[in-house]
């Protein structure tokens, strides 16, 4: 697999910002840092009165620690001021708008400057860079194009690296094998179900995509375990590598593994502020402790963000890195506070279930979890698939959903019925797997 590697240097995309002395990069973000709640409180009327309610101003910053006395922000303050009502800036000096799906309630909606649009790419280069793509390789980007900003984001950074891009973005999975395989992509962007997907219809048309130069994968959106990490390098033939983001803070490429370690991503400090705190009581929790991620924008200019609430569990390190980027790392998210399940006292996240599936035996690395009520308590009905060459009588599958509910009880501790399934009959990705479904 190693043999078209070509890229084990540390290049860097920002060499001087990426290995800022740590003290140095704490200056530019308390002088940066200053100048975004500046113009969040002058210009953002939710700001100025979220701030008043807290009884601070932007002034009653003198060290980065003071950040602690601002107010958050969640996801209801978009909503609420839908649409363009966090803009810090006339709505035509915004040059692109994105949007979350909105599966529930009204979408919350993003914009980007002229400057944000410019950052935003630097910093998707920068990441890929740091992922091991490199000026000059062929980028295969299957991420959805349109208001998600997967799509645009990984093309911007592309193009700014000095790749050249394949805008496929989602779908028509038979198509991307044939594009894969034509064009000799060096990269694949896409989210890790949707390239799973695409390893499997690859081997239904008979296509060896890890015979093909396809040599790194950028992989994100969602969150995904070790063991799926191992199952994409194997099936696919490259090294897959983790990349972060969420379209209130820019998009993709606020943090990005390095393709040296592949252990925790690096977090562009210079660009976001990032914190750890207890979800339940709001208290900064310290570096190394899991907790609720926070992100403060620092240089964005159409919707300055401050201490955005992200759901997204994790944990930060401080510790140097071996490809010698000063910045942070945030270890890999495990979950979202709200896709949390406790079972009987254990807390669990679709990850958790996935990491202990994903390489057993016999299975393939598709599955879905119901939650459901039994009686007062939550519990969990988890739905794995057989391969193909595997029996399928009801005693073979049911032996099969025997091993996994023993390994899911030894691994994560906690008891729950597992049914087998035929290959093919649980739905395949076309971008973010649909993990859980909620019966409660
Ligand atoms: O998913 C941006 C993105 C696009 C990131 C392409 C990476 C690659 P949203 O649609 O706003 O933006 O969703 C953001 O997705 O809060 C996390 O819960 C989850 N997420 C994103 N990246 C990861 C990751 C994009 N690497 C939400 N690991 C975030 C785990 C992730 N979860």
């Amino acid at each position: 697999m190693l043999d078209k590697d070509r890229s084990d240097s540390p290049f860097m995309f920002d060499r001087d910002i990426e290995t800022m002395p740590r003290d140095r990069l704490a200056e530019m973000q308390l002088d940066r840092l200053r100048q975004s709640l500046k113009l969040a409180f002058d210009k953002v009327p939710h700001y100025r009165a979220a701030f008043d309610r807290a009884g601070v101003a932007p002034d009653d910053l003198k060290t980065l620690d003071d950040l602690r006395r601002f107010p958050f922000t969640v996801k209801d303050d978009l909503r609420d001021n839908y649409p363009f009502g966090m803009f810090a800036l006339p709505r035509d000096k915004v040059l692109r708008v994105h949007a979350s799906s909105g599966t529930t309630g009204k979408p919350t909606v993003v914009g980007y400057s002229a400057g944000d649009l410019d950052r935003w790419a630097d910093l998707m280069a920068r990441s890929m860079a740091c992922a091991g793509i490199r000026p000059g390789d062929l980028v295969h980007n299957a991420y959805g194009y349109g208001l998600f900003t997967g799509g645009l984001g990984a093309h911007s950074g592309a193009e700014r690296l000095g790749c050249t891009v394949v805008p496929v973005s989602g779908g028509g999975t038979e198509r991307q094998v044939t594009l894969l395989a034509d064009f000799g992509a060096a990269a694949l962007c896409a989210t890790p179900s949707y390239a799973l997907n695409i390893a499997e219809v690859a081997e239904g048309m008979g296509v060896d995509i890890a015979a093909l130069p396809v040599r790194r994968g950028l992989f994100g959106a969602e969150p995904w375990s070790e063991s799926m990490r191992a199952e994409l390098d194997r099936r696919l033939g490259l090294r897959s590598v983790d990349v972060y983001g969420l379209s209130e803070i820019m998009g993709p490429g606020v943090a990005c593994e390095c393709d040296r370690a592949r252990d925790g991503l690096h977090g562009w400090e210079d660009h976001f502020l990032f914190e750890i705190i207890d979800p339940e009581t709001l208290d900064p929790l310290a570096p190394g402790e899991e907790g609720e991620l926070v992100i403060t924008t620092l240089t964005k200019q159409a919707m300055p963000i401050i201490r955005y609430r992200t759901r997204d569990i994790t944990r930060l390190s401080h510790e140097p890195c071996a490809c010698g980027r000063t910045h942070l790392r945030i270890m890999r998210v495990t979950g979202r506070d709200d896709d949390m399940m406790i079972i009987r006292g254990v807390n669990v996240y679709p990850s958790q279930i996935e990491a202990v599936l994903v390489g057993l035996e016999g299975l393939a690395p598709h599955y879905q979890i119901r939650r459901y009520r039994d009686g007062a308590m939550e519990a969990i009905a988890v739905e794995i698939e057989v391969l193909p060459d595997t029996p399928a009588s009801p005693e073979a599958l049911a032996a099969r959903a025997a091993e996994a509910r023993h390994h899911i009880k030894s691994v994560i501790g906690i008891t729950c019925k597992v049914h087998a399934r035929l290959p093919g009959e649980i739905p395949r990705s076309q971008g973010k797997a649909v993990r859980v479904i909620d019966e409660r």
